[in-house]
């Protein structure tokens, strides 16, 4: 089942940065409402290949992945995604990985949190948390988590199928990764996309594992789509897994680690509904020939002939521990406060197509949260709400 979730006027009107739970995802029950896309591939009588990727890996369908138990609930009910790290692999062969999706697809007016105890990471590993339309690359993506190898920093991106830059005002204060790449359109920079890069190591890889994780909060919304990244220590108390908190007030999170404004980016025609990825490629168009960066390459395709096939003891940290995984969303928000005259709250009239501008509230401070641009919070109409809501359809 998929939905396309409509962007509803509701709270927002209240606080435009405020999202209600929606799904949780965690404990034995995580896998429900993901999907497995891996399937034999019948025609070429295999496991479905990483093909758009040249991946040196298989796919593993939903039954794979349970009875090989390279998806599992572990004792602390964590839900764990791993490559396969009990099998070797012979000379053409591939190793097993996963990849699920979300079985449902977020509106812009959604946000993601993820909270993870352990990434992949290792020579020849690449993983990713991302998210992607339906239709693809029409519908854009946003990389929320994504490197290769032995980095040691996570490298976020949007790939957009029309034009879009991150604008000189989004590499100001207004974020505190660094700009690698400033356009996120395709058919840009060998089909990068817009990459920022966090500025702390705790964010990828050994380090990342070695503080016992973080989490990702990535906000989906017309104006902007930032993303912001807490090691454990400095997880907000309301986030924490633990609090198990019905809403999130994004507003309240600091600078985010990367902002994408829709300054020079029309968010809203641009990205389609997202579904979440979670996926472990092995070698491909990215591992493959950033190898020898950080990985001692012995060979051509060292990658692939010095990892991938033979003995597993390779991949024994390559694997996702997922403490949670929550959506938030401006949809099921408690209903307006009643106005005096009786009537719904807001107005019943959506048929104009506001553009969402508000006058904004802390523009000018100066301290790097004020872009303060769109979403000013009690002054977007409920007009202009609805109106990119249907925009989205
Ligand atoms: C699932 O994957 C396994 C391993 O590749 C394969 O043997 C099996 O036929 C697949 N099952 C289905 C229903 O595709
Ligand atoms: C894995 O994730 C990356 C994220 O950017 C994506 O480009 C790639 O298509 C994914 N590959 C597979 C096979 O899931
Ligand atoms: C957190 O909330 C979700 C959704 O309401 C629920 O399914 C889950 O059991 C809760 N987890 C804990 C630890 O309370
Ligand atoms: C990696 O390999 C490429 C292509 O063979 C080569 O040009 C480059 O110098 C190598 N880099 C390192 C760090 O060894
Ligand atoms: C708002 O627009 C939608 C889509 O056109 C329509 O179904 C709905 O009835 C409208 N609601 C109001 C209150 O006018
Ligand atoms: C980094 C690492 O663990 N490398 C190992 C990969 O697998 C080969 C073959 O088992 C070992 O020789 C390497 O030490």
């Amino acid at each position: 089942m998929r939905t396309a979730l409509l962007v509803a006027a509701g709270a927002s009107l209240v606080s435009a940065k405020s999202y209600n739970l929606h799904q949780y995802s965690g404990g034995k029950n995580f896998f429900d409402g993901w999907n497995y896309p891996g399937a034999f591939d019948t025609t070429n009588n295999a496991p479905t290949a990483d093909v758009t990727n040249s991946g040196d890996n298989w796919i593993a369908n939903k039954t794979y992945s349970q009875s090989a138990g390279l998806t599992t609930v572990n004792d602390q009910g964590h839900a764990v995604l791993r490559v396969d790290d009990t099998s070797t692999v012979v000379y053409n062969d591939k190793r097993y990985s996963v990849r699920i999706e979300s079985s449902e697809l977020y509106s812009i007016g959604s946000v993601f949190v993820m909270d993870a105890a352990q990434i992949p990471f290792g020579c020849s590993v690449w993983p990713a948390y991302w998210t992607s339309a339906e239709v693809w690359p029409e519908g854009g993506e946003i990389d929320i988590l994504e490197n290769v190898n032995q980095a040691t920093n996570n490298q976020m991106a949007l790939h957009t199928h029309g034009t879009c830059t991150i604008s000189p005002e989004s590499t100001g204060t207004a974020m505190t990764g660094s700009v690698v790449f400033e356009d996120c359109g395709n058919a840009l920079n060998g089909n990068t996309g817009c990459v920022v890069r966090d500025p702390s190591t705790k964010s990828f890889g050994k380090d990342f594992n070695s503080n016992q994780g973080g989490m990702w909060v990535t906000e989906f919304a017309e104006d902007a789509i930032s993303i912001w990244f807490f090691s454990r220590a400095d997880i907000p108390a309301s986030l924490k897994s633990d609090a198990n908190s019905t809403s999130i007030d994004t507003s309240a999170l600091g600078t985010p680690v990367a902002r994408y404004p829709n300054t020079n980016c029309d968010i809203k025609s641009l990205f389609a509904p997202q579904k979440i990825v979670i996926n472990i490629t092995l070698c491909g168009v990215f591992a493959r020939p950033t190898f020898n960066s950080t990985c001692p390459a012995t060979q051509e395709n060292s990658c692939y002939l010095d990892w991938v096939i033979g003995p597993p003891a390779n991949y024994s940290e390559a694997y996702f521990e997922i403490v949670s995984h929550r959506v938030f969303t401006d949809t099921a928000a408690a209903p307006p406060t009643p106005n005096p005259s009786g009537t719904p709250g807001g107005s019943s009239d959506n048929s104009s197509s506001g553009t969402g501008t508000g006058t904004g509230t802390g523009g000018g401070s100066g301290d790097g949260t004020g872009a303060a641009i769109a979403a000013g919070v009690g002054s977007v109409t409920l007009a202009a709400l609805v109106g990119f809501a249907i925009a989205m359809v």
